[in-house]
């Protein structure tokens, strides 16, 4: 039973494993799945008829780009910086305001350490998700890459995301601290993790997003939600790959049948399938860096201005 509705489902082929293809193709071993599994993957199925029935596409905006940030850009801005800070030396001193001196002081050597900050050759990526969407499992993969890729240093941060709706927080050190954001969903993207790409996209953080445990879905279901997703991310201001990968995909059962007939059971652990991910990260690395980094010193430079706002707002 469980056999003949594998062969008349051949989209399984892709996705089962080399030992689960043998067996559909040639009979040498059998995939075994029990009654529990069978029951996921039929109400799995039915989720995907509903849920392609459910959801129209949702029309792409005009894609408006973010403009790119040079070195010098940077520099100058921070450097715009310096008489905004003398204005405020200035108010604050007209109105003798206690610890002048420690606050202004307190804000140059921020806007100084952000021209340092320029040079920085260890570049900083985060990896955010939900509750067990397998971030760790992606930050050990990626920790053995920054070792293999002498080029630069690569430092990574595991975020967790809350369940709750929104993640302002979050996402505020995420594009004050982070160069670049991996983010891990395992099921279609709700609306907060749209909202939080949204967010993230529009100022102008490198993002890749990371569809993982797709081992947990047929090979067509894995499609539609990735379509999809692809579909939503086209919405956003600039654009955001998404890609389907599986960190530490679940072991399959396979049945070997050796030259007597005799049937043997096994568990195959099957290859963790992260490529897409590494390879962006060694594009970063090697690639992008300077570019990164300058981002994210402009972001932090205007984090800075708002900060020298509010103290002269409050002056
Ligand atoms: N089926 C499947 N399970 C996975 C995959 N990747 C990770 N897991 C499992 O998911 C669970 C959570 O993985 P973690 O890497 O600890 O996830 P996390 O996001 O760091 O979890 P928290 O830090 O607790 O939020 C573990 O049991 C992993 O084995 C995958 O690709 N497929
Ligand atoms: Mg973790």
């Amino acid at each position: 039973m469980v056999r003949k509705l594998l062969l008349e489902r051949p989209i399984l082929v892709g996705g089962l494993g080399l030992a689960a293809t043998l067996s559909l193709l040639g009979g040498v071993q059998d995939m075994v799945a029990d009654s529990t599994t069978l029951a996921s993957l039929m109400a799995a199925g039915a989720g995907l008829w509903w849920w392609r029935h459910q959801r129209p596409d949702t029309p792409p905006v005009a894609a408006k780009s973010v403009t790119p940030v040079e070195r010098e850009q940077v520099e100058a801005t921070i450097a715009a910086l310096q008489p905004e800070l003398n204005q405020l030396q200035q108010e604050l001193t007209a109105l003798q305001t206690d610890a002048v001196d420690a606050l202004v002081t307190k804000l140059e050597r921020q806007r100084q350490g952000l021209l340092t900050e320029l040079d920085r050759t260890t570049l900083k990526v985060a990896i955010a998700g939900y509750p067990r969407s397998g971030k760790s499992t992606l930050q050990t993969f990626l920790a053995e890459l920054s070792v293999t890729e002498a080029t630069s240093a690569l430092a990574i941060t595991e975020l967790a995301m809350t369940v709750e709706t929104s993640h302002s927080e979050a996402l505020a050190d995420l594009q004050c601290h982070q160069d670049a954001v991996i983010y891990l969903v395992t099921e279609d993207l709700t609306d907060s993790a749209l909202a939080d790409l949204t967010c993230l996209a529009t100022a102008g953080q490198r993002v890749i997003l990371g569809l993982n445990k797709q081992d947990n879905y047929l090979p067509e279901e894995r499609q539609a939600i990735l379509e999809q997703m692809q579909t939503r991310l086209r919405t956003l201001p600039q654009p955001i790959a998404g890609v389907a990968i599986a960190t530490a995909p679940r072991p399959i059962k396979v049945r070997i049948y050796d030259e007597s007939g005799q049937a043997v059971e096994r568990l195959e652990n099957p290859d963790p399938q992260i490529a897409p991910m590494t390879d962006a990260v060694k594009h970063w690395l090697a690639n992008e860096m300077p570019h990164l980094v300058a981002q994210t010193v402009m972001r932090q430079v205007h984090q800075l201005r708002r900060d020298i706002q509010t103290e002269l707002n409050q002056a």
